[in-house]
């Protein structure tokens, strides 16, 4: 993997972290952006000994904010090579008439929105350039439906075929669009989707070998390590420990 600029959203944690610290074993010039500061300054810290990493603190939903952000970019690291489109979450798992609408919002604004506005503001660069690579991360949500998954799973798909339509946009063009769906995976997710109640976030993965972050970042390695002419366009990867379930069937008791 030759040296490059990498420009990753949702890096204070989980997959984005992993894969800044991925990128960084190559000396790839970093920006690295999220909402907690703090981390990323240590993770600054830590990379900079390989990596020359700029941080930028950075609410995706912010449209303004990421648009300036983008724009006024140190000069050295202008040239957005790879965009990982990352952040993203999930709030609750209740089913949809009992959900609270400000957490389906957020997942909007966070997950499509955020995605939208980062990838519309890099992606002018990238084909005036005629090169780069997007790579969205979406999830086994966005392809397979399941209980309480309602606007979280409808946002990955929104990040599946957006991916899709993306590459119909570019064809013609270098710029590459790789559109990633993990199955469970153990970071701060679950506890984020559960709202601090850390026992009910780590009954998730409990008994199980879930897929850990550095697993993704070594699939974004091999996807970005493809030959220019190969788009690895839609890749799932699940747990060994997952899989899919039948249809549920509801069944009324005879008296
Ligand atoms: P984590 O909760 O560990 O990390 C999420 C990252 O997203 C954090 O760095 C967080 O940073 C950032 N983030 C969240 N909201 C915003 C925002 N509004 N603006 C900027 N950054 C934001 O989760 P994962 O690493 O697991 O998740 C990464 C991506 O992978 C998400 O899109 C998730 O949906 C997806 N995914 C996760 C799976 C899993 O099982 N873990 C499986 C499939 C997909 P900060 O809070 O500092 O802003
Ligand atoms: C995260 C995986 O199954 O919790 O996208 O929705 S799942």
């Amino acid at each position: 993997m030759s040296s490059k600029t990498i420009f990753i959203t949702g890096a204070s944690a989980g997959f984005g972290e992993a894969c800044a610290r991925m990128f960084a074993t190559d000396g790839s010039r970093l920006v690295l952006t999220a909402r907690r500061v703090d981390l990323l300054i240590k993770l600054q810290e830590e990379l900079s000994a390989t990596s020359d990493v700029h941080i930028i603190p950075l609410d995706v939903r912010d449209r303004e904010a990421v648009q300036g952000a983008i724009a006024s970019l140190p000069e050295r690291f202008r040239e957005i090579d790879i965009l990982l489109n990352n952040a993203g979450l999930a709030l609750g798992l209740e089913p949809a008439h009992q959900v609270d609408l400000d957490d389906w919002e957020t997942m909007v604004d966070t997950n499509i929105k955020g995605l939208m506005y980062c990838t519309r503001f890099v992606l002018p660069g990238m084909v005036a350039r005629n090169r780069g690579h997007i790579i969205n991360i979406s999830s086994t949500a966005g392809a397979w439906p399941y209980p309480g998954g309602n606007v979280y799973g409808g946002t990955k798909a929104f990040v599946t075929q957006f991916s899709r339509n993306l590459r119909c946009d570019l064809l013609g063009t270098k710029v590459r669009v790789t559109c990633i769906q993990p199955g469970m995976a153990e970071t701060e997710f679950s506890k984020v989707r559960f709202k601090g109640e850390d026992d009910k976030a780590a009954g998730v993965y409990q008994g199980t070998e879930p897929l850990m972050a550095e697993d993704i970042a070594e699939t974004v390695r091999w996807v970005v390590s493809q030959p220019p002419h190969v788009n690895i366009n839609t890749l799932e990867m699940m747990s060994i420990d997952q899989a899919w379930g039948p249809f549920a069937i509801n069944r009324v008791q005879k008296q």
